[in-house]
């Protein structure tokens, strides 16, 4: 394993120090933990007003080549990915760090055979299958973009992101395992390429060994292809700017953007933190229950953990398959050190009841982590003591898509925690807190929006073919800031505590969702006039969502539920079942004002039940339609 730098709360002081006065010293010398094909000429060049932003210019590396071929010496025998599967019943899979490198290189060799090369976009929807873990690895060692998207999407947001990508080539699976459900992925691609004349070929992974139709001339099975293709594919030297990935995500206005993160930006960020944060040995395990499609599995699955040599699982199933006890299970089957999980998954297991977690000895844990979501203090206790046994410090890392890697969170054992504070900023990260008219607030206990004022190697790029976007959502704000959509406070001893978004992103189980992405599948229904849709607190997932739906009088005639259940099947087809709303209240009006932008606030006090303090309603258009929305209250 490649190992932390910092062992002591002295230690890390002293590298925040070094960091802040000397940045691009601090991060060159991370830079040369990593083996590079050509050194850099320009560590750093940037401003935030473009923006424009680059890392290393003049160098060369190769991501695979830092995760594979350099740990094969040393670790070629070691296990590098541990595959658990979605039914306990079935066979378990340990890859080496020799077998993995030899099943990326085969992999890459696939692609290349089927027309792929340097710089060309490939979409992988698939399971958490090992497959999944080898497709990412095989675009990035021949310099393709991989563009991962989460298998729970809908063939409409499928179809989205592989056009904007304009991705040529999909890996997927026949279909795919969710605890006892099965779901048919290659028929979901199908439906997508209806609409996708950029995609030249399938790639099809036999999960399930099902038949499934298979387009002539476009479509082939990975398991044909395999014998035609050679073991060795040497890694492309990258410039340290070239894209490595794209990945779509959700913000408070249009349709999901895609994040762009850069090569050795990317792979210093995320081996430096992974390696401070989680505090490994060479022994240890790592489990992090993300799903790939996440960006959380991106860098905490597959390249943290490789780029440091650790061994990293992956896991098919859900948390209660076949019973709440599967997380537990699992840990001690394998001896996991290191457990990295969502606040949602903790508050689902801590609603299903301590049985499940006692039953298990959880010897083995050294660490554990929550990452997705502000981790609510009833929720920290209970993994403390249930599932730490209250001698396995908490490192709740506040991150985003767009930071590629952990910002700001306790260093395991090394740093102080605090429930529900993300706590300190790692080295190299610069928060802020800015007030109302974006002035910096300084010193301690205070509030404000989460902005970050210095580039970090991790710092997303560009938005795929929408600068400009990237530039309004993150750089326009506050000038010279990079604005991360979020609210937080410091405490008197300087830890952050992160509060959520202060924009109109809901963030349901870790999954982020603008309001206007949903509305936009709800207005598809013809009934449907207007809608509006807010988060509420949800005791398991955090936030629910809550719609707010206006219907023409044909729709208001019929029985609600039927319009309701139209509505949860619009939105399962346009996004996806995890963007269903909790409820959906049919209304007459919305409350407008007289310039006719609907008053959020007011809907989401409702949707709180923080029915005393709706402000001032005397300015709209209609006061008494809240009253009716109130009355309606679900
Ligand atoms: C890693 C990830 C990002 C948004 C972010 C926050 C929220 C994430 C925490 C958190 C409080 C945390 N990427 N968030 N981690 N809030 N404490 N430890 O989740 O792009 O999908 O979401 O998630 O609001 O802006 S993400």
């Amino acid at each position: 394993m490649q190992s932390s730098d910092i062992h002591s709360f002295e230690d890390y002081q002293k590298a925040y120090n070094y960091s802040i006065e000397q940045p691009e010293k601090f991060w060159e010398e991370q830079a040369n933990k990593l083996k590079w094909t050509k050194k850099w000429d320009k560590t750093l060049q940037w401003n935030f007003d473009e923006p424009n932003i680059k890392w290393f210019e003049g160098g060369q590396l190769n991501i695979t080549e830092n995760c594979l071929d350099r740990h094969l010496e040393r670790r070629g025998n070691k296990i590098a990915l541990i595959w658990e599967p979605n039914d306990p019943k079935e066979r378990f899979l340990r890859l080496t760090y020799k077998e993995l490198y030899d099943r990326v290189c085969q992999m890459a060799n696939v692609l290349k055979r089927n027309g792929i090369s340097k710089g060309d976009v490939v979409c992988i929807y698939m399971p958490m299958i090992p497959e999944l873990t080898v497709s990412v690895l095989a675009c990035a060692r021949i310099g393709a973009i991989h563009s991962v998207v989460f298998a729970g999407f809908s063939a409409s947001a499928l179809a989205g992101r592989i056009e904007d990508a304009q991705a040529k080539l999909i890996l997927t699976s026949d279909g795919l395992n969710r605890g006892a459900k099965q779901i048919p992925t290659k028929r979901i691609v199908d439906e997508a390429l209806e609409n996708c004349p950029s995609v030249e070929k399938v790639i099809v992974v036999d999960r399930l060994g099902w038949a499934v139709d298979m387009k002539e001339g476009r479509d082939s099975y990975l398991h044909n292809e395999l014998p035609l293709v050679d073991k060795n594919c040497p890694p492309t030297p990258m410039d340290a700017e070239d894209p490595l990935f794209i990945l779509y995500t959700s913000g408070s206005t249009g349709k999901p953007k895609g994040v762009v993160h850069t090569t050795a930006g990317y792979a210093i960020f995320v081996d430096y933190t992974f390696r401070n944060v989680f505090q490994m040995n060479e022994s240890d395990s790592f489990w992090c229950t993300a799903d790939i499609g996440w960006v959380t599995g991106h860098s905490y699955i597959v390249y943290g953990p490789l780029l440091a040599g650790a061994t990293t699982t992956m896991f098919e199933g859900v948390p209660t398959f076949p019973d709440p006890g599967r997380f537990w299970q699992v840990i001690d089957k394998y001896g996991i050190t290191h457990f990295y999980t969502a606040p949602t998954a903790i508050r689902s297991l801590m609603a299903a009841g301590e049985d499940h977690v006692l039953s298990y000895s959880l010897d083995s844990l050294k660490v554990i982590g929550s990452v997705g979501e502000p981790i609510n203090e009833e929720a920290w206790h209970w993994y403390n003591i249930h599932v730490g046994k209250e001698r396995c410090p908490i490192v709740d890392t506040w991150w985003q898509t767009e930071t590629a890697g952990i910002m700001i969170s306790s260093l395991a054992g090394v740093t102080p925690t605090k429930p529900s504070y993300a706590a300190y900023p790692l080295p190299g990260v610069q928060p802020v807190l800015l007030d109302g008219d974006g002035k910096e607030l300084h010193g301690n206990s205070v509030e404000g929006y989460l902005c970050i004022k210095y580039p970090w190697p991790g710092i997303l790029r560009t938005t795929y073919g929408d600068h400009e976007r990237c530039r309004q959502t993150y750089f326009s704000n506050y000038k010279g800031y990079y604005f991360t959509g979020d609210g937080a406070k410091r405490d008197e001893n300087g830890l952050y505590r992160i509060i959520g978004r202060v924009d109109d992103v809901i963030n349901v189980s870790g999954h982020r969702f603008g309001t206007a992405e949903i509305e936009n599948a709800i207005n598809i229904n013809q009934k449907v006039v207007e809608s509006a849709v807010v988060g509420y607190p949800h005791d398991i997932k955090g936030q629910g969502i809550y719609a707010f739906v206006i219907l023409w009088d044909e729709g208001a005639n019929e029985n609600p539920d039927r319009i309701r259940s139209e509505i949860n099947e619009t939105i399962t087809a346009e996004i996806g079942k995890i963007a269903k709303p909790d409820k959906i209240q049919i209304v007459r009006g919305l409350p407008k004002t007289r310039s006719g932008k609907i008053m959020r606030r007011i809907l989401r006090k409702i949707a709180e039940n923080e029915l005393g303090s709706l402000g001032d309603t005397s300015t709209l258009l209609d006061p008494t339609v809240v009253d009716e929305i109130i009355e309606g209250r679900l």
